[in-house]
């Protein structure tokens, strides 16, 4: 009975805990926590995700995802336009995972 529900949060319920604070840390630099603004999505793009954004020659394309996650076209990234992004590059890592079993970066036997 007693180790029917571990002690403390998951591993899943750490990663979505860590999601929500990620969002509020960045979406709480101009007042509002509910919301990215571009300036705070840039903020977000070039600090948590610079590996992907530095090896990006286009200039535009963070302004270019920041366009297609806004669905409501508010010039605002809300916490469930944000995971699209999440959504997006999980399936993104876990295709490379699968296309290259050999490579140890993700598996570890
Ligand atoms: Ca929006």
């Amino acid at each position: 009975m007693s180790s029917r529900y571990p002690v403390g949060p998951t591993e899943t319920e750490r990663c979505i805990e860590s999601l929500l604070a990620v969002f509020q840390r960045y979406a709480g630099k101009d007042g509002s926590n509910c919301t990215l603004s571009k300036q705070e999505f840039k903020s977000f793009m070039n600090t948590e995700l610079a590996s992907f954004t530095k090896n990006q020659k286009d200039p535009g394309v963070i302004d270019r995802m920041m366009k297609k996650l806004d669905m409501n076209s508010d010039g605002q990234l809300d916490f469930s336009e944000f995971l699209n992004l999440i959504g997006g590059l999980a399936v993104a890592c876990h295709c490379q995972a699968m296309s290259s079993p050999t490579d140890g970066s993700h598996k570890r036997l």
